[in-house]
């Protein structure tokens, strides 16, 4: 991929799991206090650091109230890739957290998208572990040709941001590659 593409990507999840501080953060490098999202948000963020360094990626960050859900494949219809946020301290919506996803990923056009989990909010005390946020969603039960990784953030401080993105290049980057030679 050359360094100055772009690609476009859905950032869904359950509200309140960080869609829209991660989003701000990755815009303008630093914390924003955001308010809740009514409809969506959509930046455009060219990447400064990382293996997708000077790609540009058009993000759109979703509602993720339960009555906006139903919207979300209109945003993954026109995505290279999706973007699934979890808050990771909350374990008592992981469950929810893994019926939407499984309901996203039931449409085959999202089965073709590389999915990133950003397992958020890794900063409070209480948050769970990776793998276990990787069991509790059933990643590994996903449809077999569902590309997909995972990687831990927090959006207040950034932390993993950078190597979440890395993680969603390889991804897309693979992809094409496997595309080249079908
Ligand atoms: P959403 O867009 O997915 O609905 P928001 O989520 O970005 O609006 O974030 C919801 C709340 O979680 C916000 O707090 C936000 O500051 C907080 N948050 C987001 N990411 C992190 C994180 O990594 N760590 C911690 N500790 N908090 C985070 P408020 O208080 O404004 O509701
Ligand atoms: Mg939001």
């Amino acid at each position: 991929m050359g360094s100055s593409s772009s690609v476009q990507l859905a950032m869904l999840g359950l509200d309140s799991s960080g869609k829209t501080t991660v989003l701000y953060y990755m815009k303008f490098e630093q914390y924003t206090n955001v308010t809740r999202t009514i409809s969506y948000n959509c930046e455009t963020i060219k990447v400064k650091e990382g293996r997708a360094k000077g790609m540009t990626f058009k993000i759109w960050d979703v509602g993720g109230q339960d009555n906006k859900r139903p919207l979300w494949n209109q945003y993954t219809r026109s995505s290279d890739g999706i973007i699934f946020v979890v808050d990771s301290e909350d374990k008592e919506r992981l469950e929810e957290a893994k019926l939407e996803l499984i309901r996203l990923l039931k449409n085959a056009d999202n089965q073709k998208l590389p999915l990133l989990v950003i397992a958020n909010k890794q900063d409070l005390p209480h948050s769970l572990p990776l793998c276990e946020i990787e069991t509790a969603l059933g990643l590994r039960d996903l449809h077999p040709g569902q590309m997909w990784s995972i990687r831990g953030a927090c959006a207040v401080t950034g932390e993993g941001l950078t190597e979440a993105m890395d993680a969603m290049y390889d991804l897309i980057v693979k992809k094409k590659t496997m595309k080249k030679r079908k």
